[in-house]
């Protein structure tokens, strides 16, 4: 399994370069400006990172938390009530990361692809639509509910499949009440060995108790992560099919 912050430099987007590109990714309250799919954000002119573009879908139990996840990632404001969502939703945001090796800031495109699991019953056209071209599975559980993480190897044996070369993320959510969990910091080790799947805790609510903002990962750690897996992923697909142009930019 990958090492966190082997590839990306966890903490760049802290220094000046990375806060001035963020930045002008943000309002002035901090949060994250939103962009159309068909928008672009416009960087200070001295920086020039390469732009990168994923689809990332969110499979999991209603109600563990996949669209508080995405808005969370996003920096949309989360939902002020629980609802089911009706059909597919799409978020995304950029995010800047300086890639290690070779010493160059990418600009993540992260576009975030959920539905209600109703709806995906319903319309045949739903799973299809959000397994298109994905380059990675966010296997979302809660916490606080432990059929929702038990349900995970069974979601992860329908939707993919041996060298298929889409990344895979397990997201636990509700870290805030993880002092009330039934699923163990061993379940979760067991888990990452068994299936090579990372597991990232994740805390959407910044005003629950429990774990202390000391020992909670920052959503922006969370992000980068993601990319560091994504970055992961086309470096394997490089190595595959050397000669493709998109692999040939990703290096140089
Ligand atoms: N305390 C806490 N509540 C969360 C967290 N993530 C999501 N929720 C709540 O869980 C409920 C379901 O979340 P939602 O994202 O709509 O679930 P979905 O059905 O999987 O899309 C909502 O009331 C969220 O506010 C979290 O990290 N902590
Ligand atoms: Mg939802």
């Amino acid at each position: 399994m990958l090492k966190p912050g082997s590839l990306l430099d966890l903490k760049w987007y802290q220094s000046p370069a990375g806060m001035e590109i963020i930045s002008s990714l943000q309002r002035e309250d901090m949060s994250h400006k939103t962009f159309g799919l068909l928008e672009h954000p416009s960087l200070p002119s001295i920086v020039t990172a390469e732009e990168v573009q994923y689809k990332i879908m969110l499979v999991g139990k209603n109600g563990v938390g996949k669209t508080a996840t995405a808005t969370n990632l996003t920096g949309y404001s989360p939902m002020e009530n629980y609802y089911e969502t009706p059909g597919i939703q799409v978020w995304q945001t950029y995010w800047p990361a300086r890639i290690r090796q070779l010493n160059k800031v990418v600009l993540f495109n992260l576009r975030f692809w959920e539905s209600g699991a109703t709806a995906t019953r319903k319309f045949d056209h739903i799973l299809p639509s959000l397994k298109e071209n994905v380059d990675c599975i966010l296997f979302v559980f809660s916490l606080l509910d432990k059929s929702s993480f038990d349900e995970l190897p069974q979601m992860i044996s329908r939707l993919t499949e041996p060298n298929d070369n889409v990344c895979k993320i397990a997201i636990g959510t509700k870290f805030d009440q993880f002092d009330q969990s039934e699923i163990t910091q061993s379940d979760i080790q067991i888990f990452e060995q068994q299936y090579d799947i990372p597991v990232f805790k994740l805390q959407n609510l910044s005003d629950g108790a429990g774990q202390g903002a000391e020992s909670t990962p920052r959503c922006d750690t969370i992000r980068t992560l993601v990319c560091e897996q994504l970055w992961a992923k086309d470096l394997k697909s490089v190595n595959r099919t050397v000669t493709t142009k998109t692999s040939q930019e990703i290096v140089f």
